[in-house]
């Protein structure tokens, strides 16, 4: 039998039938609309619900090991709208990053993607531009594919594996999440973006305990805010750790899809008369005020004013979040005439935006401001370039501020909006954008570049079929993951605190490179900023035969979606974290990989464990979902199973691509 008819584990999950809805938001109605075959009705919130998404999206950074991944499954042709785009790895220097790019390139031509080249964008600006359509769905191997939820679509982060399964047409499970009814009262002011909007959102619902939400914008204000401020908003909803965030698609929507040419994708998706939410949290988007994000890991969000004048080294706009055509087109008109005191750069989100600007006539006010423009790609958001110097202060408008991602250990990345960073520019300092123009700070409207033929389209099935692969080198196949053995006997290799990201488990920056070669990037990356005689240690105990164990607190795999921070730990010999709590994409990662998630039944027993413990697990006891942990040969502590149950087979196989074969033969 074909390989790809088998079932992914996520598949044979009971969708538990809830009640039926008559008033529906929209969020129930695009979950309803995009679920798979034979859902009816949507469970109660925390029940899995099967998706069956219409779009994928991969990047280079995440994209060549989830293509690799999908050429172990052996499906002939994606089953879905299928986008790959290089944006991450753009340095180039030396082969590897233009090796991935090319195996990226010609497995677009062979499986019928759609491929966008370096240099014409940001995953997630290209695909707002030119793919996300209202009312469907898309799942993309990075966090920030929650962006398309400004366009009315069901947009959600997930492992480059899970999104491997979706491209081969399963369907994915997701826990129901509940709806959080975020209400815009009024309109944006002058020198007020989007970002500081969702900057207040975050500062409202916190950064911590949200991954079984998503948010619903309502409210008069939404009519106020281009798909593009829309696009911000739910962009950063990952930044809360929700599910996904979404907006209606209104005359708004309508009018962008027109604009861009594509006036067909457009429909309309609004809330029913008397729908209902689990909560509403109300902004008045009247009374916002330029706000600032503080380093690290957007410790508070605080007025600008409480930290006004501070001194700033560098400031960097850029990221998907907010490097659009108009936000970038008022940082243009804030800079036109003037200089700037720092060092500044801006990388427009696409290819696109930037010829807008140029038509408009702001590259020439950047460069005559002294700004340095850079890639129309990720860049200095993840370390690509542009790091501030030793104990430096940089703005930046992207939308993480991890310890160490701007490639400068010792520099301080607070987040701010486009207008706020340029502003700050001008004086040197941090500054309050609305004390640098006066009146409504008006740009230049110029019609949308469209390019469609600058993606390298699907191939028709029959010339698909001619294209040969093309690797390189540094591109080696995922390695073959072993069972999991019926009784862990190993070591704590690490105990780390709370909110442990991905960038400390698996770092970007000039690792980027290694993402095609999970061995390499192992063994020279991983917890490198925690401790960097682990990946030694790790090898050491696992080559000795022990099961590797990690210890944590709260939140363990916040941020980026990056698989290697499940992958590379796997290869080190890590068979178990146990922490307080996990973040929802990584500890799915860690079932893909053969690594079970644990959590203490007392979050006091953490303090119990300390690195270099030896611990013992009997992993038959696994269904009950309880088990007990044996420390140092008598202390016994309780735990559970942070992933579900119906994951467990494929734990147990070894992880998601051995699990797929395995039920294949
Ligand atoms: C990020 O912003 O951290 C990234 C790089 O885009 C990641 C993906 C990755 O780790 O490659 C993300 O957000 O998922
Ligand atoms: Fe790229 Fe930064 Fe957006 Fe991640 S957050 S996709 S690194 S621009």
């Amino acid at each position: 039998m074909h390989r790809a008819t088998h079932r992914h584990p996520a598949q044979t999950a009971n969708v538990k039938r809830g009640r039926p809805l008559s008033a529906l938001n929209v969020a129930q109605k695009i979950l309803l609309a995009n679920a798979a075959d034979g859902v009816t009705e949507l469970p109660k919130p925390g029940q899995p619900l099967m998706i069956k998404f219409s779009h994928t999206l991969y990047q280079d950074a995440t994209g060549t090991a989830a293509a690799l991944a999908f050429e172990k499954m052996g499906v002939e042709r994606v089953k879905t709208t299928s986008v790959i785009v290089v944006d991450h790895k753009t340095l180039q220097v030396g082969f590897i990053d233009g090796d991935d790019h090319r195996y990226l390139e010609t497995f677009s031509k062979k499986y019928g993607a759609w491929f966008s080249r370096s240099g014409l964008g940001i995953c997630h600006s290209v695909f707002l531009e030119d793919f996300a359509t209202p009312g469907k769905s898309v799942i993309g191997a990075d966090s920030h594919t929650t962006n398309a939820g400004g366009m009315g679509m069901l947009a959600m982060g997930a492992g480059g594996t899970d999104v491997s399964f979706a491209m081969a047409g399963k369907p994915y499970k997701i826990s129901m999440p509940e709806v959080v009814e975020v209400r815009l009262k009024g309109k944006l002011h002058a020198g007020i973006l989007a970002k500081d909007v969702i900057l207040n959102v975050l500062a409202e619902i916190g950064i911590k305990g949200n991954k079984g939400i998503c948010l619903e914008y309502t409210g008069e204000g939404v009519k106020s805010l281009a798909v593009t401020d829309r696009a911000t908003i739910t962009n950063m909803g990952t930044e809360g750790g929700v599910a996904f965030s979404i907006f209606p698609s209104d005359g708004v929507t309508k009018d962008y899809l027109k604009a861009r040419g594509r006036k067909d994708a457009y429909s309309e998706l609004k809330a029913d008369e008397g729908a209902s939410y689990s909560r509403t949290v109300e902004i008045d988007l009247d009374t916002l005020s330029p706000t600032i994000a503080l380093y690290p890991r957007l410790k508070s969000m605080e007025p600008v004013g409480n930290h006004k004048g501070m001194k700033v080294d560098a400031v960097f706009i850029g990221s998907c979040t907010n490097a659009n055509y108009p936000n970038l087109a008022k940082v243009g008109e804030l800079l036109r005439g003037k200089r700037v005191k720092v060092d500044m750069a801006i990388a427009p989100g696409s290819q696109a935006v930037a010829r807008m600007l140029s038509q408009a006539g702001y590259m020439e006010i950047f460069y005559s401001a002294g700004v340095r423009v850079m890639e129309n790609a990720c860049s200095a958001c993840i370390g690509q370039g542009f790091s501030p110097p030793t104990n430096g202060v940089m703005l930046s408008t992207a939308n993480r501020n991890f310890a160490g991602r701007s490639g400068t250990e010792s520099a301080e990345v607070h987040l701010v909006s486009p207008v706020t960073a340029a502003a700050s520019a001008l004086t040197g300092e941090l500054t309050d954008p609305r004390e640098a123009f006066e009146g409504e700070l008006k740009i230049k409207d110029v019609p949308m570049v469209v390019d469609i033929d600058s993606y390298v389209a699907p191939l028709p099935p029959e010339e698909a079929a001619k294209v040969e692969l093309r690797y390189g080198p540094n591109i080696k196949s995922l390695p073959d993951l072993d069972p999991l053995p019926g009784a862990l006997n190993g070591e704590v290799m690490l105990k780390l605190g709370p909110e442990v990201t991905t960038d400390l488990i698996q770092p970007a920056g000039k690792y980027l490179a290694l993402r095609s070669n999970a061995d390499e990037y192992a063994k020279q990356a991983t917890f490198i900023q925690a401790d960097e005689t682990f990946s030694a240690r790790a090898i050491e105990h696992r080559d000795a035969g022990g099961h590797g164990f990690i210890i944590a607190g709260d939140g363990y795999g916040m941020g980026s979606s990056r698989e290697h921070a499940g992958l590379c730990p796997r290869i080190l010999g890590i068979r178990a974290v146990i922490a307080k709590g996990f973040e929802r994409i990584h500890l799915a990662n860690l079932a893909n990989f053969g690594i079970l998630g644990l959590t203490f039944s007392d979050p006091a027993d953490y303090d119990r464990i300390e690195q270099g413990a030896k611990l013992s697990l009997d992993t038959s006891e696994l269904e009950s979902g309880k088990m007990t942990l044996t420390v140092n040969g008598s202390e016994k502590i309780s735990l559970d199973l942070a992933q579900g149950l119906e994951d467990l087979p494929m734990i147990r196989s070894g992880g998601a691509l051995s699990y797929f074969a395995e039920q294949g033969s």
